[in-house]
């Protein structure tokens, strides 16, 4: 069997925890939202769509440099069994599943995304080019269903690239590292992980708060997501865009800031959402990582590095990562 696709999360399970996440994050003193609500199809398009953008240079900078490393790093290590979560398109994976299916090997992909719209998409596109790769797709939240991710068959290779591991705060990010050492049982496995750099903060605002509004759409989009999950009325042209760099915490915030008074109703929660003018939503946070604070959050977690690349000018790193401790 060449595809199956598992879905973890139950809908009524899932409707009950955006309820309350909602509930929680607009009826605090700082409303806020949580980044994953993101992701529906439009809100997957709307960020490959942010991936091409002059001013976003993540997704090319992480690309080019996964070009020039994997013949090297994954080429040599050659893993029979590939999970991917926050795969989204998996478009930069395919350098790596290049590498590992070299010779006619057999792989198994196992991507794991919220979007399953968007992984149904990407399994299809994956099955057609790759004749020898078996894609085990699973529709979960990666910080509750990593434990549903399948045993592995062979060789492991986990990874989390885009720097998506920068939307979480540091609990967050704790929580799920150790989740990922969970899926690595052996000390032949290993992690490929994605971190954006600190670095000048004009391009890092730039990134955010792009000329074209593709960022502005896709950060108001998270209403839209909201408004038919909870039957809300939200207005998201009503909304302000307003991405800046927090140099002391290290992290680009997005903010949708409602600049008149506004008066939102979510009819299936009951509830009525007052905004004062200026008031906002913090929708994103993305942490940007150093050399030394990547080590540390990886060290905390039972990795450690076995490798680190940077591109030339030291704006995105990639990190391979062994187990090394029970
Ligand atoms: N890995 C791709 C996509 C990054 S966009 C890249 O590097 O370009 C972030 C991806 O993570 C989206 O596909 C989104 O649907 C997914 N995602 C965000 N939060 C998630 C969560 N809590 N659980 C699973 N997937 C999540
Ligand atoms: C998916 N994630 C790593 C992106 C980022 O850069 O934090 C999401 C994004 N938000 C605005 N632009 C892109």
């Amino acid at each position: 069997m060449r595809y199956r696709l598992d879905i973890h999360t139950d809908e009524r399970a899932r409707q009950e925890r955006l309820e309350a996440d909602v509930r929680r994050g607009l009826t605090a003193r700082q409303k806020s939202l949580p980044p994953k609500y993101f992701y529906d199809r439009a809100g997957s398009l709307l960020f490959e769509r942010i991936t091409e953008l002059p001013e976003y240079y993540p997704t090319r900078t992480e690309s080019a440099l996964l070009a020039e490393i994997v013949p090297e790093s994954i080429g040599a290590f050659r893993p029979d069994d590939i999970v991917e979560i926050g795969a989204g398109s998996s478009e930069k994976t395919r350098r790596i599943l290049d590498a590992a299916s070299a010779g006619g090997r057999d792989v198994r992909y196992v991507p794991l995304d919220v979007d399953r719209l968007t992984l149904e998409a990407t399994a299809a596109g994956l099955l057609r080019d790759y004749p020898r790769l078996s894609v085990h797709a699973v529709v979960g939240d990666f910080e509750r269903d990593l434990a549903h991710v399948p045993p592995p068959r062979g060789r492991r290779l986990a990874l989390f690239l885009g720097s998506t591991i920068g939307n979480l705060d540091a609990p967050e990010r704790r929580r799920l590292l150790a989740g990922l050492r969970g899926i690595l049982p052996d000390r032949g496995d290993r992690l490929l992980l994605g971190v954006d750099l600190v670095k000048d903060v004009k391009l890092l605002e730039a990134a955010y708060d792009d000329a074209a509004g593709v960022t502005r759409d896709f950060n108001r989009n998270i209403l839209r997501v909201i408004n038919r999950a909870v039957d809300g009325d939200f207005q998201p042209e009503a909304f302000r865009h307003r991405a800046f760099y927090n140099e002391a915490a290290s992290r680009i915030e997005m903010h949708l800031v409602a600049d008149a008074a506004q008066t939102v109703k979510l009819g299936r929660l009951g509830l009525t959402v007052r905004f004062r003018p200026g008031e906002d939503i913090w929708t994103e946070s993305s942490y940007k990582f150093t050399r030394e604070s990547t080590e540390t959050m990886l060290a905390e977690a039972g990795l450690a590095i076995d490798a680190w690349y940077t591109d030339a000018e030291g704006r995105f790193g990639l990190v391979l990562a062994r187990p090394c401790s029970p």
